[in-house]
């Protein structure tokens, strides 16, 4: 171990939309957490690693905190609990552009009995008037002890260092877990599904986001044409919403598969030929095994 090498884990954690994924993205430099404008994106722990000098910083990004309303919902509260036990700071990222909300009072109440130090990051402040920061920071400091208070907007990279240098100063002295060079710890194929995923959440209108999710099965190289060939599943609930992901003469899935080749080709930096079905998996989100399968983990 290097002297005086600090390195820790990090949870990051926030209703939907308050910039999670952009904080992560802009911290890693790279697309690794997915952004979307519909809620709930990032259902699984995606960990960034970040790597300096002298520290390393692993971030892990929580699910969206809901109250369960099926079983799906309460194995995200599991991750999210275990998740801020097992870090060294929690990050509560919260929009200071909009009044605190039930989802904020939510985490509130979880993270009352955490012994773990919280930072709460007030972001976009882009879009708010200072005036109205420091009546913000008000309304939250009445809820909760924080250990520290940052304001930034993670879109325009404002105070990002700031952050950095206040989560340094909660890390122990520790090894170097990852290779410097290593910007996620997740599987290719969980990413690649993600990236899939997204797509079809864009392309499909909005009674399907929850409904779908995808499981690649195979990610195998040619030799001959240096491709990398990409087999996965959409999985929906119901025979319509199979419809809907296939359109008119397949029209849907082509597009999703058109625009997800792009981003995995980004990702992986090699051509790559993409085969998508989609199936018909009543109640997949109720099923544990079959959520397992998909790759959500305790
Ligand atoms: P998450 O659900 O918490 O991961 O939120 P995302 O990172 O997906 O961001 C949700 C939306 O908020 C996206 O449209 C982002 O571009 C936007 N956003 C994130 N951070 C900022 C910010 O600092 N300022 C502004 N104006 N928009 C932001
Ligand atoms: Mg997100
Ligand atoms: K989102």
């Amino acid at each position: 171990m290097n002297e005086g090498f600090k390195s820790g884990f990090i949870s990051i954690i926030g209703r939907p939309n308050v910039g999670k994924s952009t904080f992560m993205n802009k911290v890693l430099g790279q697309k690794v957490a997915i952004m979307s404008d519909k809620p709930q994106t990032t259902r699984n722990k995606v960990q960034g690693v970040y790597t300096t000098d002298d520290s390393q910083m692993i971030f892990i990004d929580t699910p969206g905190i809901h109250k369960p309303k099926h079983q799906l919902g309460e194995h995200m509260m599991k991750v999210a609990r275990n998740t801020l036990r097992e870090t060294e700071v929690i990050l509560f990222i919260v929009n200071v552009s909009e009044e605190i909300g039930r989802g904020d009072e939510f985490i509130i109440d979880m993270l009352k009995n955490t012994k773990t130090p919280i930072i709460l990051v007030l972001n976009k402040i882009d879009l708010v008037h200072p005036d109205e920061l420091i009546k913000q920071i008000e309304v939250y400091k009445d809820k909760l002890s924080f250990s520290d208070i940052v304001p930034i907007s993670a879109l325009q990279g404002n105070n990002i260092d700031k952050l950095l240098e206040v989560i340094g100063g909660y890390l122990p002295e520790g090894p170097m877990y990852y290779p410097a060079d290593r910007v996620t710890d997740h599987p290719e194929h969980f990413i690649v599904g993600e990236l899939i995923r997204e797509k079809a959440l864009h392309l499909t209108s909005q009674e399907i986001p929850h409904a779908i999710g995808v499981e690649v099965e195979r990610m195998k190289a040619d030799k001959e044409g240096g491709k990398l060939k990409v087999q996965a599943t959409i999985y929906v609930e119901r025979d319509s919403q199979k419809g809907m992901v296939i359109g008119k003469g397949g029209k849907m899935l082509k597009e999703i598969g058109k625009r997800a080749r792009v981003d995995i080709e980004n990702l992986l930096g090699s051509k790559v030929y993409l085969e998508l079905w989609v199936k018909v998996q009543k109640d997949w989100r109720n099923k544990s095994s079959f959520i397992r399968n998909l790759g959500y983990r305790d």
